[in-house]
């Protein structure tokens, strides 16, 4: 067995975003690169040494390659065992499952979750900490420091490994193959361990609903249902819950087999990247409950006869429902929201009075909240939500979340949940525009003539409402201290509508823009009007103060949710 230190120079722009560093595959197969930003995670995380890691990844192109070099990487890194999907396959929230069962100081998670792969698409790696959670902000800077100054990365040589149930002599080719077979296996001083990818999962969320209820409910004649897994990550755990568990058929599960490009799609579970699961039930009603998810597993799109359930809408109506699912029958601490998601939540914690939170977008901004009991559910507008079971987002989580609520109401429809639900709290009408792969100097033209304009702006009028408050959203986090600025403009009118716009921190292409529009309709006879008419004026307001279309020449945007 040989250890040896390779020297290199840093690589520019390592920095992790809002989820993770997210590039170009072809950027990360630049001799050195992965090895580079993993060496500098396992200097920044001196409590790795001699302890476990989680590695696993949605399967996408570039994962296996990845995993084989992560664990030499480790294993000449001092870490005592790495628990690695079987062939190398773990969602986000499984990932987080995995740590958080076998009490693992950390995960790396190879994901650019909904963004296209295959060897012209994205890559990306996510370092997640002890508690299952993305790390914080200081970690992610800290980890892009120690990239700006790192020397050198050192690793095994697998061509001088001792295998415990390999040969003596193990090529690199083998050492990848290991992680199709579930077992124990040495490299170097460390273990290897391949592990079932859904089985810590299916145990943690299978705790939580009521199993006998669901599968009386996918039973009955009529129900119609299907989930569709975008050939991303989430395939073989639906099929575990769905079919194995849940009893239902075979074929209700789509696209369940992991594919390296995904199909050559979107993974991204809305309507405009799944048109044809949202045609089929929202248009034509052919199905009763249709729900997708992405690339890794962590988000989800839910959809019923005649409705998109919007996620914030989501999170609201869980949060309502949840003491119907037994694992939150004892009632919510609190719920939580990133900033730009709409405030449908908030009327719900304070019905139950509860506590609420509103966040910066990315799911690491919920850590804190949820380690100290003060959250029970969380979500975000981007079709992400979950709760304390994990430390992520979980797509299936909420398939199953939606699912359980149809079996406790019987007669009941998404549809006609939704529109209960807003009789009784009021509609928050929202909608989301991004602006794609625009330049980045044109992006920050568009904010910075925008984030000018805040101070003049309350006491105008949009329309009929009146701006009350306008800023550029700075977080200050409840449990420990920290402070993020910058996290987005905000343009609020009172409790009745928002208009925020920020820079996306998940693209690999220029800079995306989006643009957050809500609206609040508390008259049962307006709340099911066409959404992006009601928005409209708040839509005019955003286009005119940013000068996006003047500045960029863009004249729509490229997607709508
Ligand atoms: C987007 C979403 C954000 C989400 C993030 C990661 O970030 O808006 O809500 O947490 O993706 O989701 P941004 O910075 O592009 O707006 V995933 O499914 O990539 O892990
Ligand atoms: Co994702």
């Amino acid at each position: 067995m040989s250890l040896r230190e390779v020297a290199i120079a840093p690589f520019e722009g390592q920095k992790p975003g809002t989820s993770g560093l997210r590039k170009k595959v072809t950027v990360f197969q630049q001799p050195g690169y992965l090895e580079a930003f993993v060496q500098a995670v396992f200097d920044t995380a001196p409590e790795l040494q001699g302890g476990t890691l989680v590695l696993g990844g949605d399967g996408r192109f570039f994962n296996r390659e990845a995993i084989a070099t992560i664990l030499r990487l480790a294993a000449a890194n001092g870490i005592d065992r790495v628990l690695v999907g079987q062939r190398g396959i773990l969602s986000t929230p499984a990932a987080s499952a995995v740590i958080r069962r076998h009490r693992a100081r950390g995960g790396l998670v190879l994901s650019a979750s909904h963004n296209p792969g295959g060897p012209d698409g994205d890559f990306g790696i996510k370092y997640n900490i002890a508690n299952g959670g993305p790390a914080p902000e200081a970690v992610t800077e800290a980890i892009f420091k120690r990239t700006q100054t790192i020397g050198r990365y050192r690793i095994l040589d697998a061509m001088d490994v001792k295998g415990v149930t390999m040969p003596s002599s193990v090529s690199e080719r083998m050492l990848d193959q290991w992680i199709d077979q579930v077992g124990e296996y040495r490299l170097g001083g460390m273990i290897v361990q391949v592990i079932d990818p859904v089985e810590d999962y299916a145990a943690v969320v299978g705790a939580l609903f009521d199993f006998d209820a669901i599968r009386r409910l996918i039973a009955r004649p009529g129900f119609r249902f299907r989930f569709d897994a975008m050939h991303a990550v989430t395939g073989p755990y639906a099929r575990r819950l769905l079919v194995d568990m849940l009893g239902a058929p075979a074929t209700s599960v789509i696209n369940a087999e992991p594919k390296e490009n995904f199909g050559g799609r979107h993974p991204d579970p809305n309507p405009a990247h799944a048109p044809e699961l949202y045609q089929a039930v929202v248009v034509d009603g052919t199905l009763d409950f249709a729900a997708a998810s992405d690339g890794d597993g962590d988000r989800n799109m839910i959809l019923g006869k005649g409705i998109a359930v919007s996620p914030s809408d989501s999170l609201a109506v869980l949060a309502a429902n949840a003491t119907l699912v037994p694992g939150y029958a004892r009632g919510i601490s609190g719920v939580a929201r990133s900033m730009p998601t709409s405030r449908a939540s908030d009327a719900v914690a304070a019905a139950l009075k509860v506590a609420s939170f509103e966040t910066p977008t990315g799911w690491k901004f919920f850590g804190t909240l949820l380690d100290a009991g003060r959250i029970t559910l969380c979500g975000e507008e981007s079709y992400g939500t979950s709760s304390d079971h994990v430390r992520e987002k979980d797509g299936l989580w909420a398939v199953l979340f939606w699912l359980n609520l149809l079996a406790a109401k019987p007669g009941e429809t998404v549809l006609s949940i939704l529109q209960a639900h807003w009789r009784r709290f009021g509609r928050h009408y929202y909608s989301r525009h991004d602006y794609e792969a625009v330049d980045a100097k044109q992006a920050a033209a568009a904010l910075d003539r925008l984030r000018a304009a805040l101070p003049g702006l309350p006491g105008e009028k949009i329309g009929a409402l009146t701006i009350t408050a306008a800023d550029d959203f700075a977080y200050r986090d409840p449990v420990d201290g920290s402070e993020s600025r910058g996290q987005g403009l905000r343009v609020i009118c009172g409790e009745q509508a928002r208009v925020i716009a920020r820079l996306s921190g998940t693209g690999t292409e220029g800079a995306t823009v989006r643009l957050y529009f809500e609206l609040f309709e508390s008259d049962p006879a307006r709340q099911n009007d066409d959404v992006q008419s009601r928005l409209q004026p708040l839509i005019d307001f955003a286009e005119v103060r940013t000068g996006l279309r003047e500045i960029t020449g863009r004249t729509a945007p490229d997607v709508i949710t």
